[in-house]
């Protein structure tokens, strides 16, 4: 095992609950639509720009706006989106990933980033990470988002590592997907029958230990 690509929201820290607050007050104050709660997890992994596209056609008005006015309306939910997450703190990593991030460094095993989220960098900031990953992919330097592999060929390439050598971590679908597009082990984290293209899943981020991660490649 070379190295470890990460997911961020749902795995490192759970963001997905920011984004539907925002997204919720955009809908409301600018589409006059209510959200349903299942676009909370349906948006999971799925890039900013395409969870605008998702509401817009939800909200019956995919047609309606010109591409400057769905892009301002995508940087006014990520204004409020970032109001949210300017409050994260070490707090907010979820349990179990301290520990791993320390034992897999222990093992020598690289660490890499492979969120959608353009604002990766600024949330491990925040939750004192960013010392800790050695790189992080930036998803406006790739093609296609989720399920498509692009994210994490390009966190195998920034450590250097052959993405058959490394194991992907996700709590989507799209993202467990992508992780065996590109050729990687894939460690769900999640509902399993969600998550069946995984090779290991786990019901909890407290249950992803170096051994479990290493049992998982050597499958
Ligand atoms: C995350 C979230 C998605 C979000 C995407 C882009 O993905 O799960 O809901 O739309 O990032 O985020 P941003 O608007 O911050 O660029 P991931 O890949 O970390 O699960
Ligand atoms: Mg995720």
């Amino acid at each position: 095992m070379q190295g470890v690509l990460f997911d961020l929201d749902g795995v490192i820290t759970d963001t997905a609950k920011f984004h539907f607050k925002a997204w919720s007050r955009l809908a409301k104050e600018k589409l006059g639509v209510v959200l349903p709660a299942s676009f909370e997890s349906d948006l999971k992994g799925i890039s900013r720009i395409d969870s605008m596209n998702r509401i817009l056609k939800f909200a019956k008005m995919a047609d309606k706006y010109s591409a400057a006015e769905v892009d301002a309306m995508a940087q006014y939910k990520n204004d409020l989106y970032l109001k949210e997450i300017g409050k994260l703190t070490q707090a907010d990593i979820l349990p179990g990933i301290e520990n791993l991030l320390d034992e897999l460094a222990a093992n020598k095993v690289k660490l890499s980033v492979a969120s959608a989220s353009k604002n990766a960098p600024f949330i491990l900031e925040k939750l004192g990470l960013r010392q800790q990953f050695d790189a992080i992919a930036d998803p406006a330097k790739v093609a296609h988002g989720k399920p498509a592999p692009d994210i994490f060929l390009e966190a195998a390439a920034k450590i250097n590592a052959d993405p058959t050598q490394c194991v992907g971590i996700e709590d989507a679908k799209a993202g467990v997907q992508a992780i065996k597009a590109a050729g990687a082990i894939a460690v769900g984290v999640g509902n399993p029958s969600d998550l069946a293209e995984a090779d290991t899943v786990v019901s909890s981020t407290e249950e992803l230990t170096y051994s479990v991660l290493a049992l998982a490649f050597q499958k």
